[in-house]
């Protein structure tokens, strides 16, 4: 089914090559005018974090202009850029968040 005969499945038994799936983390960055609480608020909602956690984050942005909201897969990451880049859009807030590649 995969074209080479089960090659590749032997290769990878032999070499070992089967690499875990790139990561990728979910950068907030921050901004002047988006309310701390509503960061934390997004932060709750859509990285599945505690109050007392999401607040840490926001802070850790506040101070240091981004920070590290989740690590996830490609897919998953892509999906929680939108959520927020929506959520912020539909509030009226310029709260930017990207994805990139872990290392
Ligand atoms: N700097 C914002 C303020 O003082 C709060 C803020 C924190 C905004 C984190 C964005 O990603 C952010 N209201």
């Amino acid at each position: 089914a995969d074209g080479d005969g089960g090659a590749s499945v032997v290769l990878e038994r032999l070499t070992q090559k089967v690499q875990p799936p790139q990561m990728y983390q979910v950068v907030m960055l921050n901004d002047d005018y988006t309310p701390m609480e509503f960061v934390v608020f997004v932060i709750q909602e859509f990285f599945n974090k505690d109050r007392e956690t999401a607040t840490q984050i926001m802070l850790k942005i506040h101070l240091d202009g981004k920070g590290i909201c989740g690590v996830y897969s490609r897919d998953v990451a892509a999906t929680k850029v939108d959520q927020v880049m929506d959520a912020a859009h539909k509030a009226g807030h310029p709260l930017q968040c990207v994805s990139e590649p872990v290392e």
